[in-house]
């Protein structure tokens, strides 16, 4: 088991929702601690940034307009194994794959309006805790 850090995200739709403490708490109930917490709003240079993997993805205008639709809650989470750890916390992209019992699988309304983001990678993570956190 390794110690990691990650870059998670609570998106606009788990802020709106009133899901903040839902989704924080079965974070925090895995056993993963919240290093750094901040409520943000994000402009379209950060997403266009942050997002540039989906950029020539018919979807991405409607993620830009959905991302900057309200605040978001941006987090460092920390613990053995946190990258992928989190991303089985979240449950997968596709909305229709999502099971019960993951956080997407229990809130998500579509893939694209999906409640949270968490890092892919050693590499994705290092990269955007730097983009949200410094
Ligand atoms: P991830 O958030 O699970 O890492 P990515 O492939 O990195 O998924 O896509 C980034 C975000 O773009 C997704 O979380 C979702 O909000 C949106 N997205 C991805 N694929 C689709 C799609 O097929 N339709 C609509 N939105 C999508
Ligand atoms: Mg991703």
């Amino acid at each position: 088991m390794a110690f990691e850090r990650t870059y998670i995200m609570l998106k606009p739709d788990c802020v709106k929702r009133g899901l903040i403490g839902e989704v924080i708490s079965r974070i925090e109930k895995k056993g993963f601690k919240i290093e750094n917490m901040k409520m943000i709003q994000l402009d379209e240079k950060i997403l266009r940034e942050h997002y540039a993997h989906i950029a020539d993805k018919p979807f991405f205008p409607g993620v830009l307009d959905y991302m900057q639709s309200g605040p978001v809650v941006a987090m460092i989470v920390t613990g053995d194994n946190a990258i992928k750890g989190m991303r089985n916390l979240m449950g997968p992209t596709n909305y229709d794959e999502a099971k019960g019992g993951t956080i997407r699988g229990d809130f998500a309304t579509s893939t694209g309006e999906n409640i949270i983001h968490g890092s892919d990678s050693p590499e994705t993570a290092e990269a955007e805790i730097k983009r949200f956190f410094s």
